[in-house]
């Protein structure tokens, strides 16, 4: 987005971004309505102001946008009900409790919203602040826990090493639970599924393990309360419970991954989430009928 703005030196200089209408003023990460810049015209230097104090990353010469203030508060999420990544981000809009206008997508008939909103990818989610758009699931995730610090949980720790392995934990949810969970569920061959399955299954061993360290004896990965993993593995949990009915195996069993058995019953059953995720026969009878028809699901 260009920043429109003037900087003379010695003056105060209000910028605003430009494609935003109303134009929005910006003011690097914090919240507040307007910043200065001062300005011996080599070296611009931004001024951050005081209201800035929730940010966890410290303010940088290269201001970022954030449209509006915590008090402007409009988020509209496009989506589709079942699909695992824009799941994870209305799981962690609920949880921190932020209310957001939502649009169901017809992946086979793109609304121009999410077009001209996601032009790269073309995908869901795409999260909309105050009219600017941001894309793809794991950042809109770190973006909502830092713009809303202040509002419910933290999803990601404090620590700079918690918040690396947490990173770590929902990549490795992404490249070894979600993509070969898909290739034994729409694999072309059976040579291609089985190796979904035993990927799959391999991932969910690992993720044992992962939730026993990261959570070290409370419910959730994120500790006492629900964190980054465990919105990013949240919206998967529909999908594991369907994989016995989709895939012919139950993913999850009691001698196996006890944890991660409890962990989902317990995750599936809080109120933020249970209001989310999807019926399992629903989801099931939609993914067959995709699947048959090999659509987009
Ligand atoms: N890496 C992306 C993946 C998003 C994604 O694959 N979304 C799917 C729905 S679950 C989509 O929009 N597909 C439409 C398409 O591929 O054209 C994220 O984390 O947001």
């Amino acid at each position: 987005m260009a920043l429109h703005g003037l900087v003379l030196p010695n003056s105060l200089v209000v910028l605003t971004a430009a494609r935003s209408r109303p134009p929005v003023i910006i003011a690097g990460r914090c919240s507040s309505a307007r910043f200065v810049f001062s300005s011996p015209s080599a070296n611009t230097k931004l001024i951050v102001p005081s209201s800035s104090t929730n940010n966890p990353y410290p303010a940088t010469d290269r201001e970022e946008e954030v449209a509006g203030g915590e008090d402007e508060h409009e988020l509209k999420l496009l989506g589709t009900w079942r699909g695992p990544f824009a799941l994870r981000v209305r799981l962690a809009l609920n949880f921190k409790g932020l209310s957001y206008e939502y649009q169901e997508e017809d992946l086979a008939n793109k609304s121009d919203l999410l077009l001209e909103s996601n032009p790269v990818n073309k995908k869901v989610p795409v999260l909309i602040h105050n009219g600017v758009p941001i894309c793809e699931s794991l950042a809109i995730l770190e973006y909502i826990d830092e713009v809303y610090r202040g509002t419910g949980p933290c999803l990601l720790p404090g620590d700079p090493y918690q918040r690396a392995v947490a990173r770590f934990w929902a990549a490795y949810i992404d490249q070894n639970l979600v993509a070969p969970w898909w290739k034994m569920f729409v694999g072309k061959t059976d040579k291609e599924k089985h190796e979904g399955t035993k990927q799959t299954l391999a991932a969910v061993e690992k993720l044992e393990v992962a939730l026993r360290e990261c959570s070290s004896g409370k419910p959730f990965f994120g500790g006492d309360n629900v964190g980054y993993i465990d919105v990013v593995l949240g919206g998967m949990v529909a999908w594991m419970q369907g994989t016995e009915a989709l895939c012919g195996l139950e993913l999850l069993d009691a001698t196996k991954t006890p944890l991660l058995l409890a962990w989902m019953e317990r995750f599936g059953g809080m109120e933020p989430a249970k209001v989310v995720l999807p019926d399992i026969d629903r989801l099931v009878e939609f993914a067959k009928m995709k699947r048959a028809q090999k659509a987009l699901i």
